[in-house]
């Protein structure tokens, strides 16, 4: 497995003051070298990606107004996202980063990538949201598409909030799969999500959006999987995309989930496992988000140990 580390993937950080701080990168980094998980996976350094890769989903409009803001280095994107000095150069290395897991994959390799960091998924074609300047999931399906001519993808979310940016700009497309367990959005940004969100004309029936209510436990995430093996019975995706935000996890400090590190592990060992029957093992996996800096390094070491473990 590539695990993709290096100080420029740091850099996507908003400061101290704000949840998506500059030293997550640093707790997980730290927590992965203290485990015995380095023997097992080969550490790449992070790709600076370009205005092109963005664009491979974003509107031109759009990326130039990030490069501008940047250039400024104050200012805000939106209500949750400040600007920083060189935040278009940060935010292209986690999207070069992602792009350069999903091409190794595709040539064979390595099957299974790891990008701490990337998952942003509120990002929408035309504008932040909530922390995410590119949406480097979209822009992965995207280059998937335009790139490597894979066609059929399945894109699970695991992260306490609603991948909107992702479900929204594919929900007419009948061969993105998408699987999102997330905090029901009546009590949570981005407040979308809602489980009769199953893709729109020929799409229906090829999402599914499994709210979750605040405080719920393991036990209520695993009782939709026997759902989501029959989802993934009748689909025969070519690669598999997990954004496994550990915000999701007890103790978080601006979400209400209460699970454990276990659904980490389940859900990357289950999508490994099942991968290598449908896609040669073919899995992509996004660190999301994660506020409580131990349940980062919990959260994202046991997707690594899951997927390892298939
Ligand atoms: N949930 C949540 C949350 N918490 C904050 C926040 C808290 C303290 C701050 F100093 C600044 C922001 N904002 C939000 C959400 C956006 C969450 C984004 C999560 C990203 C991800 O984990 O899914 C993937 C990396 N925004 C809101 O709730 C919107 C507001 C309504 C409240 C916060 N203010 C700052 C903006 C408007
Ligand atoms: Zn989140």
């Amino acid at each position: 497995m590539f695990i993709y580390a290096g100080k420029s993937l740091a850099r996507y950080g908003f400061g101290n003051d704000h949840p998506l701080g500059s030293d997550r990168f640093d707790t997980f980094w730290h927590a992965f070298q203290q485990s015995t998980l380095p023997e097992q996976c080969t550490i790449r350094t992070p790709v600076q990606g370009s205005a092109d890769d963005a664009r491979l989903f974003h509107t031109t409009e759009y990326v130039e107004r990030v490069r501008q803001l940047s250039s400024q280095g104050a200012g805000m994107l939106d209500a949750d996202t400040p600007v920083f000095p060189g935040i278009f150069e940060a935010a292209l290395v986690v999207v070069g980063s992602v792009l350069d897991g999903a091409a190794e994959i595709v040539a064979g390799n390595t099957t299974q990538a790891f990008v701490p960091i990337a998952g942003l998924h509120h990002a929408s074609r035309g504008s932040s949201a909530g922390f995410c300047v590119f949406n480097d999931c979209a822009i992965a399906i995207e280059a998937l598409r335009q790139r490597h001519g894979i066609k059929r993808i399945l894109y699970v979310d695991i992260d306490a909030h609603h991948g909107d940016g992702v479900y929204y700009a594919f929900e007419e497309d009948p061969d993105l799969f998408f699987i999102d367990l997330h905090e029901d959005g009546r009590h949570l940004f981005p407040g979308t999500g809602d489980s009769n969100e199953r893709g729109t004309g020929p799409a229906r029936g090829t999402k599914l959006n499994i709210p979750l209510p605040p405080g719920a436990q393991d036990r209520e995430f695993f009782q939709h999987w026997p759902a989501i093996s029959r989802f993934l019975d009748r689909i025969q995706p070519e690669f598999i995309i997990l954004q496994c935000g550990a915000d999701c996890l007890a103790g978080d400090p601006i979400t209400h989930l209460k699970l454990s590190d276990q659904v980490h592990y389940q859900t990357a060992r289950r999508l490994a496992e099942y991968a290598r029957i449908c896609c040669d093992g073919r899995l992509l996996a996004l660190g999301g988000g994660g506020y409580n800096r131990a349940n980062i390094a919990r959260g994202w070491l046991q997707t690594i140990r899951g997927l390892l473990d298939a």
